[in-house]
């Protein structure tokens, strides 16, 4: 299903089309922080361009990667804007990811810059300098760091570098269900013509028109933080109260400011545990959206409840920024709980059968996707890259739902072996290996069961060798020093034997059903 697409596909810079949606005004407030600092438009304008002549000084071939791992704060998005303007290829990694992951990303993406937080340098420097990257810069979330010091002596103006839209603007690493994680590569045409689309779709409103204003609480090294919220307010120009991390009680603090927040469930449960959650400190808010993970029905409906706002769903990816979105005029349709909406315009959403045969309205199968959005493939594994497309062009999406007669999208569930633990993706493959590895231990299998406060989370259920012993805290304690705390497994049992089907294979339904109840609310 395909509806027509009102977007601009020309070959541009996205820093540039970010930068002609500023405000006229570009001495009003863009950003206000939690801790009440204000950057003027005209800040980030200055601060991105002495940040795109540091990286232009540095005389780095075309394409080169920047590699980031800090801190969420202003400067540290003002440093991807910077990265998009000087026509680099921005690399953003979870501050959570520990010394193997990290090792992995740059030698696999090579990166020529390096940005990490000060308290890491000795670390991080190590890795890169051993990956051949050249330069190793650090910024923390006050403003400290070599970065900064050395932006500070370069000119604050500065012509965005032309780019095309096929050309790389980031890459971000997503596990495999099997092997290791792969670099989603994004172009400026990707993510400029998801930013428009999400323009017009959800009625952002310019200055002229009276303005939004936007809670961004999110992390910005993943699509949602990064691109949705981030590109949302900038291409509207639109102010943003900026937290540095999500914490329910301040967002309820400035809610009555703002006009959009955007959240995973998650946030969403932990606002809804909140008593001063009522429809008057919502009663300036335009649109509450979430997504990233499944959102409980339940979830939904107390939030219309308690606010009088029916949360917006949307469904995305990393391999393709956002691809479908609940209405958001009445006229268009219901925003439905449970299902996430029509495909948005220009993607052209299918469901097909494993056999590659296309489905009926409300038959299950997996979701397949094209359009402008779609990413260019995986960095450096063209192999890899063909099996996730169909022959006619459409991306594998790996989540398995259905299309209603009346067009809405549900996700039922993914092919793809993965537990989304308060919107972020943990894949028990990788997991179960680093357990496999340890002394003592015969296999393991992870397996995602329902949590209330994450949606899902990890448990562990491990043999072990024979005549062996094994310790299910101490395999959590390893865990912990090698990976980053969210993939992490909340429980971890030690049993004789997994359960096996006549095949061999472990029946992980039988483990997950077996604990589907060791989080239930109380
Ligand atoms: C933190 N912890 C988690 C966790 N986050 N455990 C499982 N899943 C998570 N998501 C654990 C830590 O390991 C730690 O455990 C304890 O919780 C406290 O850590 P914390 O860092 O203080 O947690 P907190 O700040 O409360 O973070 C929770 C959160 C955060 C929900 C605010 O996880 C978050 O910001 N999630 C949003 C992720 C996101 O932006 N996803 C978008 C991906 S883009 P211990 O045992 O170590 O103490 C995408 C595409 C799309 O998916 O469609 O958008
Ligand atoms: P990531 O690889 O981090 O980009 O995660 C993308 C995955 O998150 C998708 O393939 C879906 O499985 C899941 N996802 C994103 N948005 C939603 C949503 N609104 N509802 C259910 N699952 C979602």
């Amino acid at each position: 299903m395909t509806t027509k697409a009102n977007f601009d596909n020309s070959d541009r810079n996205l820093f540039s089309a970010l930068r002609d949606a500023f405000p006229a005004d570009l001495d009003s407030i863009a950003i206000e922080t939690g801790d009440g600092l204000f950057f003027s438009w005209r800040d980030l304008d200055r601060a991105t361009a002495m940040l795109a002549n540091l990286l232009g000084k540095l005389d780095l071939p075309v394409g080169s990667r920047i590699a980031v791992q800090v801190d969420k704060s202003v400067e540290a998005a003002m440093l991807y804007l910077a990265t998009l303007r000087a026509g680099y290829v921005f690399l953003p990694l979870n501050t959570a990811y520990r010394n193997a992951e990290v090792e992995y990303f740059i030698g696999n993406a090579e990166p020529a810059v390096v940005v990490c937080s000060p308290r890491n340098f000795g670390w991080v420097s190590k890795i890169a300098f051993k990956a051949d990257t050249r330069y190793v810069f650090t910024l923390g979330d006050d403003r400290s760091g070599s970065l900064l010091e050395r932006a500070a002596h370069c000119s604050d103006r500065h012509d965005a570098v032309p780019m095309g839209r096929d050309d790389l603007a980031a890459i971000l690493y997503t596990s495999g269900t099997t092997g290791r994680s792969k670099g989603a590569m994004l172009t400026h045409g990707n993510l400029l013509s998801n930013a428009l689309v999400l323009k017009d779709y959800w009625g952002w409103r310019t200055p002229q028109q009276g303005g939004d204003v936007l809670i961004h609480a999110l992390p910005i090294f993943h699509v949602h933080g990064l691109f949705v919220a981030l590109h949302g307010a900038l291409i509207n120009g639109s102010k943003m109260l900026w937290l540095d991390r999500f914490d329910a009680r301040k967002v309820l603090e400035i809610m009555p400011g703002a006009t959009v927040f955007m959240g995973v469930p998650t946030l969403y449960v932990r606002l809804l545990a909140e008593a001063g959650l009522n429809p008057d400190v919502a009663r300036n808010m335009r649109l509450f959206i979430s997504g990233s993970a499944p959102l409980l029905i339940e979830t939904f409906t107390q939030w219309q409840q308690r606010t009088g706002h029916t949360i917006l769903e949307r469904y995305g990816m990393s391999e393709t920024a956002m691809l479908t979105s609940s209405p958001y005029l009445a006229a268009d349709g219901e925003r439905r709980g449970a299902t996430v909406g029509f495909p948005l315009p220009g993607v052209d959403l299918r469901v097909q059968d494993d056999e590659g045969h296309a489905l009926a309205a409300g038959e299950i199968g997996g979701i397949q996707v094209r359009g402008p959005n779609v990413f260019k493939g995986y960095w450096r594994m063209p192999q890899k890259t063909k099996e996730e497309f169909t022959a006619d062009g459409y991306f594998k999406t790996g989540d398995v739902g259905k299309i209603d007669p009346d067009g809405y999208v549900t996700i039922v569930g993914r092919s793809k072996d993965l537990i989304i633990s308060g919107g972020y993706n943990v894949y028990p493959a990788e997991v179960e290996s680093y357990i496999n590895e340890m002394a003592g231990v015969a296999e393991s299998a992870v397996v995602g069961v329902p949590h209330p406060d994450f949606g899902e989370v990890g448990v562990a259920v491990v043999t072990a060798k024979v005549g062996e012993t094994i310790d299910a805290e101490k395999i959590v304690a390893e865990l912990k020093r090698g990976l980053a705390n969210f993939k992490v497994p909340k429980r971890c049992f030690v049993v004789d034997e997994l359960p096996r089907n006549a095949m061999g294979k472990v029946q992980k339904n039988l483990l997950r059903e077996q604990h589907a109840g060791l989080f239930a609310r109380a």
